[in-house]
């Protein structure tokens, strides 16, 4: 598409400000004329050939043009007439080139970005006009039938009237028929009346849209008083403030283009969402935040990137206070939408406005999230992933899976809450459960060939870092073999426990024979784990067993300590206690001389408590170690029971999730 615009004008109602130079040169804020405003916005639309028609100082505007050094190719027509004619006579001596789709606009017209935008998404010919302006007295005012314009010109004052701008998108087709009407104008010598009276000759024959811009800035500037209306406008235009928050952490073209739109409402501020709350909400993010941070503030057109740390944009929003903020039309409806509900609640306090661009939904950008999905699957990613998400969020939970079905309950479950969205961080791989699943009791009576095959079932159908219940880890010989096979699997931690002999289940407590190890053995075991270990991420967490053994808080603060300093990369209290003191007693005297090492906690029997006073009393790892399993056992009982006594399945049909739902649990490669 080609631009023509027309300067062949005298400009004479401009008085002094037009005596050395055409009116299109005319400053309208410190740092553009009209024309070098227009032909930057031509450029940014991507238009890349424009044709000018000039008059009285037609040197004077081309050297400006040429300064101007705009990636645009410029044709120069003199209209050798211009003190007789009027531009349609300009545009006659322009005809030989323009050939095609036309941008037509008068070279006094000032207008913001968002209109021209409108204009080039219009399909087919339109004409800008505004319903909320009131009509001139002297300017063109378009007569509508049916959302098209059927006339233009200053003589409309009727019903079916609206001011009109003269800014126009045309068709090839509409353009020839506009422009053969200019040429038999021309011909017979009607060269003093205006294009649009040819225009109106064809009696509808062109069928040109009226594109309301309502309130938008589209003004042409005739005299003084306009010059300082419309220079005034465009400051607050210049000055409006934009916000938007990413997520994101593969930036495709999707973005960039809704980067570049937003930046065209005003001056852009990105908020990047911190990692925390990325994870909270989507995946856990590829590249980390400060990337993120440097990737969006090298992308032209975003003029501040600041951290957004909730999913919530209130803190921002009440320090930037902007005029606009964009997001994608995506969080009209779902978990977004409380969010939203108050982005619209803290813009209206300052009369700010949310513009909503359509979501981005291509099968190109699909495939680039599955295999970011399927990156963080992978052994080298998934591994690292607990260790990071433990500095980034401070707490994580971890919830059992014991096989590739109870892998993707924990993978895929998600509540939304008060515009959060709540997901398990990781999943722990219980011997208890393990145990379970096979029918044999928890006394490492599974050997590690099938332990390892759980976890191999599991990490095929999920992306969540595990934790991995080693026991006892055996004897120091073996344990240093199984570290190795669990870097290799991508595991990102063992908990082994301080016990020897015959383990039992620790929620037995007292009531079975359990012995503790001594602290010097169980140290070497851990130096020797951390010793063999080949990657730096691979988590060894010590598994003190004195409390539920009834050993005392010192013996099991002693261990801590000894088995901190042996190595070990986390320390996880046990107890079977239902009242929660001796863990709160545990933390508060741990981490007054410990800030640093994590401590995990299996809150089982003391479930009362929450993740948040948890997190408050200095815990950073729960896990969730065998509700899954105790939730199935039963209702699967119940369903066999039902069948015995029915003699039929019918009565237990309530109790089952249907068919097509357990179908859609699993995915299937695409
Ligand atoms: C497991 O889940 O196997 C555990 C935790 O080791 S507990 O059952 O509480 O001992
Ligand atoms: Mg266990």
């Amino acid at each position: 598409m080609k631009a023509l615009i027309l300067n062949s004008g005298l400009g004479t109602r401009m008085g002094v400000l037009t005596s050395e130079h055409p009116k299109c040169m005319t400053e309208v804020s410190p740092r553009e004329t009209i024309l070098s405003r227009q032909l930057r916005q031509l450029t940014e639309v991507g238009i890349e050939e424009a044709v000018i028609t000039t008059g009285l100082f037609d040197d004077v505007l081309t050297d400006y043009c040429r300064s101007l050094d705009l990636p645009l190719r410029l044709t120069f027509v003199k209209n050798p007439d211009y003190r007789e004619t009027n531009y349609i006579y300009s545009i006659y001596c322009a005809r030989e080139h323009l050939d095609g789709d036309i941008l037509l606009l008068h070279g006094d017209l000032v207008f913001e970005n968002e209109v021209i935008d409108r204009v080039m998404a219009c399909e087919g010919s339109c004409m800008t006009v505004s319903s909320t302006l009131p009509l001139p007295e002297k300017d063109f005012k378009a007569v509508l039938r049916d959302g098209r314009v059927t006339r233009v010109g200053i003589e409309f004052f009727g019903a079916d009237a609206v001011a009109a701008q003269p800014l126009y998108k045309l068709t090839r087709e509409d353009w020839m028929k506009w422009e053969e009407s200019i040429a038999a104008f021309c011909e017979r010598g009607e060269r003093r009346v205006y294009a649009e009276n040819a225009f109106n000759a064809l009696d509808g024959a062109c069928s040109v849209a009226a594109l309301d811009v309502k309130d938008l800035l589209c003004a042409e500037i005739d005299n003084a008083e306009d010059l300082a209306r419309v220079s005034e406008r465009l400051r607050e235009v210049e000055s409006r403030t934009v916000y938007m928050c990413f997520s994101t952490d593969i930036l495709h073209g999707g973005h960039i283009a809704i980067l570049r739109r937003a930046a065209r409402l005003g001056r852009l501020t990105v908020g990047v969402l911190s990692d925390e709350a990325v994870a909270s909400y989507k995946r856990f993010p590829l590249v980390p935040f400060a990337d993120r941070f440097t990737m969006l503030q090298s992308i032209a057109g975003v003029h501040r990137v600041v951290e957004q740390r909730t999913l919530s944009y209130r803190e921002n929003l009440e320090r930037l206070r902007p005029d606009i903020v964009v997001h994608g039309d995506d969080w009209v409806t779902g978990f977004q939408r409380p969010i939203r509900d108050e982005v619209t609640a803290l813009l209206a306090g300052w009369g700010g406005h949310l513009v909503e661009f359509p979501y981005a939904r291509s099968d190109k950008y699909r495939e680039l999230e599955r295999r970011a999905r399927a990156d963080i699957a992978m052994p080298d990613i998934r591994r690292g992933r607990l260790r990071r998400a433990i500095g980034i969020q401070g707490l994580v939970t971890a919830m059992e899976a014991h096989d590739g079905i109870t892998g993707l309950v924990v993978e895929n479950s998600v509540v939304y809450q008060e515009g959060g969205a709540h997901q398990f961080d990781a999943m722990w791989i219980s011997s208890l459960c393990d145990s379970t699943a096979k029918g044999k009791p928890d006394i490492e009576l599974v050997d590690m060939t099938s332990r390892f095959r759980t976890i191999e079932d599991i990490m095929e159908v999920t992306t969540k870092p595990i934790i991995f219940d080693g026991d006892t880890g055996g004897r120091i010989e073996h344990f240093v073999y199984t570290v190795r096979t669990l870097e290799r699997l991508g595991v990102s931690m063992v908990i082994i426990e301080d016990k020897t002999g015959l383990k039992k289940n620790s929620l037995f407590g007292t009531e079975v024979v359990q012995t503790q190890d001594s602290i010097e053995h169980f140290a070497a075991k851990i130096s020797a784990g951390k010793n063999a270990q080949k990657t730096k991420e691979f988590m060894i967490c010590a598994r003190i067993e004195s409390l539920i053994l009834e050993r005392g808080m010192e013996d099991a603060l002693e261990r801590a300590f000894a088995f901190v300093a042996a190595g070990a990369d986390a320390i996880m209290i046990h107890s079977r206690k239902k009242d929660p003191a001796e863990i709160f007693g545990f933390l508060e005297k741990f981490r007054a001389k410990d800030a640093a090492t994590p401590v995990v906690l299996v809150p089982t029997s003391y479930n009362s408590v929450t993740e948040e006073e948890f997190r408050a009393r200095g815990a950073n790892v729960i896990i969730y170690a065998n509700q899954l399993m105790r939730a199935a056992v039963p209702a699967i009982r119940d369903a066999a029971l039902s069948i015995l006594t029915h003699h039929r399945s019918q009565e237990c049909d309530g109790m089952l999730m249907p068919f097509k739902d357990i179908i859609r649990l699993i995915p299937e490669e695409t």
